[in-house]
C-alpha cells in the first residue's frame, strides 16, 4: 500500500491489538530503581478505543445522534451499491463499510488555560497532536470569543478533536471577572487522570490497563455531559448579550462533547435523508433530490474518488475495476432499496424532539472536490439544572448538534486562496440575491472537476509513486518533468485528503447552532491573538498542517524520482526546494515536544 512509507508504523492500520515490549522504569523512588518488563499499548489503538467509547457515550446522551449514524450507514450502503455498479470488480462488505463510517471528529470548548494544557497532554497520550491555529475572534462578523486548534495524528488521521479556548479578555472587565470566578472552582481532570497522563509522559506510553483507565476518565468525566449547570444569572446575561458560546463553556463542569461528526460518502444524500426522516420534507421531495444527488455522484466518481474515500484501495486495485455507465433502472433500484431501509419506525425522527436542519451546506459546492463539506441538524433543546441555586432551578440549554462531513483533497496555498476568493464571491452573491443554490454552483466553477485537473493547475497536493515497467536499459528515461513522466505512464499519483478544518465553515456551524450569528468584543480594546500565544499556553509547538501536506508530497516525489533513476535530472533549484519541503517532517519528528 503506497501510504505505508508515511504511516507512523507499518502495521498501524490493523485492527488487532499490538503489544510493544519495553522496559519500563518506575520512578522516582528512593534507593535503587526497581525495573520491570511490561508492555505498552499502541496509542493508535487507544485512540480507536477512545473514539468508539465516545461514540457510545454520545449515543446514550443524544438518541438523535445514534439514529443519525444509522441513516448515514444506510446512505453509505446506497453509495457503495452505486459504486459497485459503476465499477465492475468493486465491492464493499458491511463490515468494511462500518469501518469507513467509524472515522469521526469531536468538538470541545474549554474555559481555562491550564485546562487546555491538560487536554493537550491528554490527547498526546493517544498520539494526537495540535494541528493549526484557528483564530475565531478575527473572522469578521461571524467572530466568536475563542481561539482553537485541532488534535489529530499527523499521518492518515482517523479521528480529530476541534478544541476551542474561551478568551475572557474579549469581554469587559466585569463580565470577564464573573466568568473567571465561576471557572476557577471547577476540576475537569481528576487526580487519577492527571496521574495517568504524567505516567504516560514519564514512561513514554501506558500499559493496556492504564490506557483503558485513561479512556474511561474521558467518557465518565472529562467529555461527559451532566446537564448540571452553575451561575444562572451569568448564564442569562451571556445568552442575552449574544455570547451563548461563553455560557456553554463557563456554566458547565466538564469539556462536554459538543458534537461528534461521522464521515459520509455523499453529504447531499445524507442531508436530504435526514430532512425527510426529521419531517422537514416529504418522501417524494426526498426521492427527487436523492435521485439528483446520486446522478451527480455517478458523474463525479472516478478511480481517484475511490482511492480518496477508501484509503485501503491501491492503484492496482482500482485499475483492475472496469468502468461502466450506470443505467437509470439500476439507479431506481438503489433508490428504492434506500427508501425502504429508511422508511422504518426506528428512523421516524420526526417523533424525536428536534430543532430542524441547517439551511445550507458549509464549504465548496457539490462537485468541487476540495477541502471539506459540512452540514448539521440543529442544536437540540436539552434539560439542564442550575444545581447551585436553592432550590435547584430547572431550565433548558441549546448547544449540542449533529454534524456530518465529507472530506476531499487538500489544497495548496494557491488552491486555498482561490477557494477563499470563491467563498467571498459566493457570500456576496448570496447576500445580494438571496437565492442560495444556483449561485453556489457557479461560485466554485473555476475549480477543475477532477483530481488530474486540480493537480495540473497546482491547486491540490498529490502523493506520487513510480510505475514499475519492463523497460529495457537502452530506453533510459530522459526527463524529471512530472507532467511528462505522468504522461508517459512512469509516474502516478493519488490525492491527499484534507484533514483539517475551515474557520468560516466552523463559524457557520457555530452561528446556526447557537442561533447567534457572531459577536464583537466588549473589551475597551479589542485584543488580538496569535499562534505563539496558544503555543505558550499548551507548552508545545502547533503543527503546521500545510507544511506537512507539502512535505508528504515532496517526500513522495523525491522517492519516486529516485526509484526511476531520474532525480539527477532535477535542476538545483527544484531539488533544493523539494528537499527543504521534505525536511519539515524530519524536523517535526526530531522535535522533543512533538
Ligand atoms: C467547533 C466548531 C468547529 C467544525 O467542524 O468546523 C468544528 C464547535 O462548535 O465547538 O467542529
Ligand atoms: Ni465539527
Amino acid at each position: 500500500m503506497c501510504w505505508s512509507a508515511l504511516s507512523t508504523s507499518p502495521g498501524d492500520r490493523c485492527d488487532h491489538v499490538k503489544w510493544v515490549p519495553v522496559l519500563i522504569t518506575f520512578f522516582p523512588t528512593p534507593g535503587p530503581t526497581p525495573t520491570m518488563t511490561t508492555s505498552i499499548a499502541d496509542p493508535l489503538l487507544m485512540q480507536r478505543r477512545l473514539f468508539a467509547e465516545l461514540s457510545r457515550m454520545f449515543g446514550e446522551e443524544v438518541p438523535l445522534y445514534d439514529k443519525s449514524l444509522a441513516v448515514n450507514l444506510r446512505c453509505n450502503r446506497a453509495v457503495a451499491d452505486l459504486l459497485a455498479d459503476c465499477f465492475d470488480g468493486f465491492s464493499i462488505s458491511d463490515v468494511e463499510l462500518d469501518a469507513t463510517s467509524r472515522e469521526r471528529h469531536g468538538a470541545i470548548r474549554i474555559g481555562r488555560e491550564d485546562e487546555f494544557r491538560w487536554i493537550t497532554r491528554y490527547f498526546a497520550c493517544f498520539g494526537m497532536l495540535p494541528h493549526n491555529f484557528y483564530d475565531m475572534t478575527s473572522i469578521g462578523e461571524k467572530s466568536q470569543p475563542v481561539i482553537a486548534t485541532a488534535f489529530r495524528s499527523t499521518h492518515e488521521p482517523e479521528n480529530r478533536v476541534f478544541a476551542s479556548l474561551l478568551r475572557t479578555d474579549y469581554f469587559d472587565d466585569s463580565t470577564a471577572e464573573r466568568i473567571n470566578s465561576l471557572l476557577s472552582s471547577r476540576e475537569v481532570f481528576s487526580p487519577e487522570a492527571r496521574e495517568l497522563v504524567e505516567r504516560c509522559e514519564r514512561q513514554g506510553g501506558l500499559s493496556h490497563e492504564d490506557g483503558a483507565a485513561l479512556v474511561d476518565e474521558g467518557v465518565t468525566r472529562i467529555f461527559k455531559w451532566t446537564g448540571e449547570a452553575r451561575g444562572q444569572s451569568l448564564y442569562q446575561d451571556l445568552c442575552s448579550e449574544g455570547f451563548k458560546i461563553a455560557a456553554d463553556i463557563a456554566c458547565f463542569s466538564s469539556h462536554h462533547l459538543n458534537h461528534l461528526t461521522p464521515n459520509t460518502l455523499c453529504i447531499d444524500l445524507y442531508s436530504e435523508a435526514m430532512r425527510w426522516r426529521l419531517g422537514i420534507i416529504d418522501r417524494s421531495v426526498f426521492l427527487e433530490r436523492a435521485h439528483a444527488s446520486l446522478c451527480l455522484l455517478a458523474r463525479m466518481v472516478d478511480r481517484q474518488w475511490l482511492m480518496l474515500h477508501f484509503r485501503h484501495l491501491s492503484h492496482g486495485d482500482v485499475d483492475s475495476f472496469a468502468f461502466r455507465v450506470l443505467c437509470e433502472e439500476r439507479l431506481e433500484g438503489i433508490l428504492q432499496d434506500l427508501v425502504e431501509a429508511l422508511d422504518v419506525e426506528t428512523l421516524a425522527l420526526s417523533l424525536i424532539h428536534h430543532n430542524g436542519y441547517k439551511d445550507s451546506t458549509e464549504g465548496p459546492d457539490a462537485g468541487t472536490q476540495i477541502l471539506l463539506r459540512q452540514d448539521a441538524y440543529r442544536a437540540l433543546t436539552e434539560p439542564i439544572r442550575f444545581v447551585d441555586e436553592t432550590p435547584v432551578v430547572d431550565s433548558t440549554h441549546t448547544a449540542r448538534f449533529g454534524e456530518i462531513e465529507q472530506r476531499f483533497y487538500a489544497t495548496t496555498p494557491v488552491g486555498r486562496s482561490l477557494y477563499d476568493q470563491c467563498l467571498t464571491a459566493q457570500t456576496s452573491a448570496h447576500q445580494s440575491s438571496g437565492e442560495g443554490a444556483e449561485i453556489r454552483s457557479d461560485a466554485f466553477g473555476v475549480f477543475p472537476s477532477t483530481l488530474n485537473g486540480l493537480v495540473k493547475s497546482g491547486l491540490v497536493y498529490a502523493f506520487f509513486e513510480p510505475v514499475r515497467t519492463n523497460r529495457k536499459r537502452e530506453e533510459a528515461i530522459t526527463t524529471a518533468d512530472v507532467d511528462e513522466l505522468v504522461e508517459q505512464g512512469l509516474l502516478r499519483y493519488r490525492g491527499i485528503r484534507y484533514e483539517d478544518f475551515l474557520p468560516i465553515s466552523a463559524a457557520g456551524i457555530f452561528a446556526s447552532n447557537l442561533d447567534q450569528y457572531g459577536t464583537d468584543s466588549t473589551a475597551d480594546q479589542r485584543p488580538s491573538y496569535s499562534r505563539h500565544q496558544l503555543e505558550a499556553i499548551i507548552g508545545r509547538p502547533i503543527v503546521d498542517s500545510d507544511a506537512t501536506y507539502q512535505a508528504i508530497q515532496a517526500t513522495s516525489l523525491l522517492t519516486a524520482l529516485e526509484a526511476l533513476g531520474v532525480d539527477h535530472l532535477l535542476d538545483a533549484v527544484q531539488r533544493s526546494a523539494l528537499e527543504q519541503q521534505r525536511s519539515f517532517l524530519e524536523v517535526a519528528a526530531a522535535s522533543p515536544l512533538a
